[in-house]
């Protein structure tokens, strides 16, 4: 039985006696070793950690978790965030199953339908502005500190708090820290969160070496790669479809401290890796999450040498949630037949010579 993060890492985490302890399963998610890709690259030591498999299908759930717990214990009766998606679909989620009523700013149309489908079905109340996630956040945070609503989003401490915790469960898996992290970045949460983790970890004595943090935003939304805000992001990855990241500085550090980089990946690389994860490995992630493995295969082909390196990559959304790209962008092996067994071994019979 999963016992979610609350319990699994409460010693590392801000609780207190009055911290109701609660889960949705979140956690202890599966780092799953590289057996095609990897190989193809020259790195014979990669892995992907599939948060995918979290319960509303992102890394999301394991800061909201310790948000919404500490929410209770500060008797919130209500709780809001903006959201490109996957994080409406966790406040959504842990707000239903803890009775708190959850309002979901996002913004109207572009967000994908598999996390919308989850924000309604879970109850939340959702608000569509007429603008991009950068508009929608500002309004999140002006409206809760007006009223007696708590924020959700990542600005909120307890979440990097939780989200932290993916790094101990990879050292913990693989024994120490891996020489390099890739990881997508939108809003900048997420990056950061990982590297106190590593750190957190490091210091407590459970590893003896830190990552070097990879982040890759998307070209189109790339504001920490050009130095300077994106009014009006682009990219087909709209989970990080982010112009001005609450998390600029936390990434800065992350990339700094730990020798690593933040750099950007186009679509058409995006979409690529998306492709090979899923048709080479057997991982359906969302596009955002994709980003990842694009920046690992862009350092490869930029002459970063991968030989005797531990590298994991974030994988950090299901493919589920927007499954109009993955009909629109893949070219699947479809035939259609009469139902008859010549007809099945005509096509099948074909594939197998
Ligand atoms: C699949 O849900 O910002 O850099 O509002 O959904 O911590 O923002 C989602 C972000 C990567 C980027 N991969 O993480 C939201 C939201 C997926 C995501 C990111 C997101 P951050």
């Amino acid at each position: 039985m999963g016992i979610g993060v609350l319990r699994k890492y409460e010693e590392f985490l801000p609780l207190t006696e009055a911290t109701p302890v609660l889960s949705l399963g979140e956690g202890d998610t599966p780092l799953v070793k590289s057996n095609r890709l990897g190989r193809e690259l020259g790195c014979d030591d990669l892995y992907f950690k599939l948060e995918g498999c979290n319960p509303t299908g992102s890394f999301k759930d394991r800061g909201m978790v310790v948000a919404i717990a500490k929410a209770l214990e500060h008797n919130s009766r209500a709780v809001m965030c903006a959201s490109t998606g996957n994080t409406s679909a966790s406040a959504a989620a842990y707000g239903a199953y803890c009775d708190l009523p959850t309002y979901v700013l996002i913004p109207k149309g572009e967000v994908a339908m598999g996390k919308l489908a989850q924000a309604m079905a879970y109850g939340a109340q959702i608000i569509m502005i007429d603008g991009n996630f950068d508009a929608a956040l500002a309004l999140a945070r002006e409206f809760t500190s007006k009223h007696e609503v708590t924020l959700v989003n990542s600005v909120n401490p307890h979440r990097l708090e939780g989200q932290k915790t993916a790094a101990f469960e990879i050292v913990d898996d693989l024994g120490d820290a891996p020489d390099y992290l890739f990881i997508p970045v939108g809003n900048a949460g997420n990056i950061t969160a990982y590297w106190r983790g590593f750190r957190e970890y490091q210091q407590a004595g459970r590893a003896t070496q830190l990552p070097r943090m990879m982040g890759f935003q998307a070209a189109g939304a790339a504001p920490i790669v050009s130095g300077s805000p994106v009014a009006n992001p682009q990219t087909i990855a709209s989970a990080i479809r982010i112009g001005n990241p609450a998390g600029w500085q936390g990434a800065l550090e992350a990339r700094d401290d730990s020798g690593g980089v933040i750099d950007m990946v186009s679509d058409d690389e995006i979409l690529e890796a998306y492709r090979l994860l899923a048709s080479h490995e057997g991982i359906f992630c969302e596009p955002a999450s994709a980003a990842a493995f694009a920046g690992l295969v862009k350092m490869r082909q930029g002459g970063l040498d991968l030989s005797g390196q531990r590298i994991v990559c974030i994988a950090t959304g299901n493919g589920l949630k927007d499954p109009d790209l993955a009909v629109s962008s893949v070219v699947a092996k479809t035939t259609e037949i009469e139902p008859t067994i010549e007809a099945v071994e005509a096509v099948a019979l074909a594939m197998i010579r």
